[in-house]
């Protein structure tokens, strides 16, 4: 910091920031007025003070150019990038430390998904995303569960103060895309559809369920659908994700907006098998069916000319079978030693 003893100094000093705050890069001021009166009193006063007078107004001047070069060095600098984690014109050393780039890995599940949704479009479907907030008519009505059907029980999630739903199933989007691609078969075309989607649901946790899960629902409709096509697909999606033949087996059940309905299981592998008993050593892959008229109907698609199929399964469930990872909740745990196995 300069030393100014002389008041006439101060109050031109003064002056002068004032106006290089006003003007950042005017670099004119180091020629003004200011300064001539300066120098004009410097010819004026007695010889014993002209040393440390002069000395004054250099420093001075330095200072007002520091100002002037400083203002301009901002403005040469780059806009600042709002993604950045901090403003990247902070010196280095002010930084945040943050990871390096060596260390971070794709979450499995991104990657995963990539190739899930890879193999559906080499088969011929197209992607939508599902959304996750979604409301009773997607999530209930226009797949035949009315107001009051018991089956709602099995979809138990989270709803907003207004009414709102966190989707259980990825199942919401098919009527949105039914009603979409209708035009489709009137073209002479199938609709064929794939969407992955996150999923909630209120669930006790365990090493097969979580809250909070990602679904991929399939959707298929032309004329002369039946049950050997959707199973065909299913075959053929499970044989090209697991590079081998698995061991795959369909068993009946019920969903209200299939008919008839069936659950898709797949063969543990040998090292998460549970016990002897047959149902300890098959995991539920997915729920599917042929879509049910009423769905069809819904989306004001003649049940008479058209069927289809859909399906929706567990994206973690798929992940943990193919790497025998024996508890979904490693997925969400943060746990870097897990998640860099995977990199
Ligand atoms: C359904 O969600 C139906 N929407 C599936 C469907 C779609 C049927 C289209 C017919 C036609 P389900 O509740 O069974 O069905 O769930 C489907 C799959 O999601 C399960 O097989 C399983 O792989 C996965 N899943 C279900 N609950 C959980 C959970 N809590 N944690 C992890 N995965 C789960």
């Amino acid at each position: 910091m300069n030393d100014y003893t002389n008041e006439e100094i101060k109050v031109a000093r003064e002056k002068l920031l004032q106006h290089v705050e006003n003007n950042p890069s005017d670099k004119s001021v180091l020629k003004s007025d200011i300064f001539k009166d300066l120098f004009k009193k410097l010819s004026s006063i007695p010889s014993d003070q002209k040393k440390s007078f002069g000395e004054q107004i250099n420093n001075l001047k330095n200072e007002i150019a520091d100002s002037i070069n400083s203002e301009e060095e901002v403005s040469k600098k780059p806009p600042i990038d709002v993604t950045a984690p901090f403003d990247k014109n902070t010196p280095r050393q002010s930084r945040p430390q943050t990871l390096n780039a060596e260390f971070g890995t794709i979450h499995p599940l991104n990657t995963e998904m990539s190739k899930i949704i890879g193999i559906y479009s080499r088969l011929g479907f197209s992607v939508v995303e599902s959304r996750q907030i979604d409301n009773d008519y997607n999530m209930f009505e226009a797949l035949n569960f009315p107001e009051g059907h018991p089956a709602r029980d099995d979809y138990d999630t989270f709803l907003t103060d207004n009414g709102l739903i966190a989707p259980a199933h990825t199942s919401t989007m098919q009527n949105r895309i039914l009603r979409a691609n209708k035009f489709k078969l009137e073209n002479g075309e199938p609709i064929a559809f794939v969407v992955p989607g996150r999923v909630f649901r209120n669930e006790d946790l365990d090493a097969t369920h979580e809250h909070t899960f990602h679904q991929i629902e399939g959707v298929f409709v032309d004329k002369k659908i039946n049950v050997g096509n959707l199973i065909a697909v299913l075959n053929e999606f499970m044989n090209n994700y697991f590079g081998e033949n698995v061991s795959t087996k369909i068993q009946p059940f019920y969903f209200p907006f299939t008919e008839p309905s069936f659950e898709f299981a797949i063969e543990r592998p040998q090292s998460l098998k549970k016990g002897n008993a047959e149902a300890d050593n098959w995991l539920e892959l997915l729920g599917c069916g042929m879509i049910h008229p009423e769905v069809l109907k819904q989306a004001e698609i003649d049940p008479a000319i058209y069927t289809g199929f859909a399906w929706g399964g567990g994206i973690e469930r798929l992940v943990l079978m193919k790497n025998s990872i024996e508890d979904i909740r490693h997925f969400e745990s943060g746990n870097l030693d897990f998640l860099r196995q995977f990199s």
